[in-house]
């Protein structure tokens, strides 16, 4: 399957497109998408909306552009998102809501199963007084990234839907890997978005997509997006190339995500037998973290530098901690390969 010369286990990110794909990128039949006349981007849009159960969707260059697009459309200038403080939106997306929108962050922590506690949420919500900022939405991020690639489940993502309808706030999800999130829960991703009002996931990352996310919700709220979707540069014109692949990632790639999740479950137990590595929960999806212990005296460099030598590439995620992502392009061979080889370097 595999042609690369490396196990690339950095992220989900470095998929390459499949054969497939890049067949169907080189006949897909284009137009100018700001004219709406990209037959194959109009196709995508529509199937994405079908899937996740919503009126409308857009094709946007990231999943960076394509939260920061639903929280302009959430929010005013001054007004403000309760979000999880180890969530991408608020930790690795240069502050973007803030910086463009003049929206303000108020983070909660997040809860080591990645949800957001329904107490705190509430103890964020800002009173109604003139010193306050407004409170207008909260963002919740299925599968989690930081805290392990954890899964929220169908009945939490209910439960905060209640609430924020209950308080007359909305509901967005970061879900970049909401379809590992409804693979490992075996459910409907239809079902698991539901309780949303906007929903943003990645056809890049575990769908293996070259490039692409989409954005979807209702038709207000998607045409809302579209026009700031063209204000930040986005306005793609003959893109079909990329919605063509996204099309395989929506009819073909969906299917196989349990896959990664159990090569990231055989990694997690080879990597277990390694010594100076801590492991702790299981993977509930395609994520594998770890922390070195104390007797490990290479630094996260060195172990980086020494793990390319054997032909595997990954990446640190915080001092002492690595997180190992499996995706299309790692095999049950890269799987052995990458526990060998760290294995070898820690000797
Ligand atoms: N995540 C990347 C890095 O930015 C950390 C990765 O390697 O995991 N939401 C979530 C939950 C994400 O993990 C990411 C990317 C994004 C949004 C942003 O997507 P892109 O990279 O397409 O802008």
């Amino acid at each position: 399957m595999a042609d690369i010369e490396f196990v690339d286990l950095r992220s989900d990110t470095v998929t390459k497109p499949t054969p497939e794909m890049r067949e169907a990128m080189a006949e897909a039949e284009v137009g100018d998408d700001v004219y709406g006349d990209d037959p194959t981007v109009n196709q995508l849009q529509v199937k994405a909306a079908e899937m996740l159960g919503k009126e409308a969707a857009l094709f946007v260059p990231s999943g960076t552009m394509g939260n920061l697009l639903a929280l302009l459309v959430h929010c005013s200038r001054g007004e403000e998102v309760i979000c999880g403080d180890k969530s991408h939106i608020y930790v690795n997306e240069a502050g973007g809501m803030a910086v463009v929108g003049g929206i303000y962050p108020h983070p909660v922590p997040n809860q080591k199963d990645g949800t957001l506690r329904l107490e705190d949420i509430r103890a964020s919500i800002q009173p109604d007084d003139q010193h306050r900022t407004i409170t207008r939405l909260i963002c919740l991020e299925n599968t989690q990234n930081a805290c392990g690639g954890v899964v929220l489940s169908v009945d939490y993502t209910q439960q905060v839907g209640q609430f924020a309808k209950e308080n007359g706030l909305n509901l967005h999800i970061d879900g970049a890997r909401i379809f590992n999130a409804a693979a490992a829960l075996g459910v409907d991703v239809k079902e698991l978005v539901a309780p949303a009002d906007s929903v943003m996931f990645c056809l890049s990352k575990g769908l293996s997509a070259p490039v692409g996310s989409m954005l979807v919700g209702g038709k207000d709220f998607i045409a809302r997006a579209h026009r700031l979707r063209k204000m930040l540069g986005g306005g793609m014109r003959q893109v079909g190339v990329l919605a063509a692949a996204g099309m395989i990632s929506l009819e073909k790639m969906t299917g196989r995500l349990k896959q990664d999740h159990a090569r990231a479950k055989n990694l997690f137990e080879g990597l277990k037998q390694v010594p100076g590595l801590r492991l702790e929960a299981e993977p509930s999806s395609n994520m594998v973290y770890f922390t070195l212990e104390d007797q490990v005296k290479l630094t996260e460099n060195q172990i980086i530098a020494e793990m390319k030598k054997h032909g595997v590439l990954v990446d640190w995620s915080a001092p002492r901690e690595f997180r190992l992502v499996t995706h299309y392009w790692v095999d049950d061979d890269g799987v052995e390969k990458t526990v060998k080889a760290l294995g070898n370097v820690l000797k």
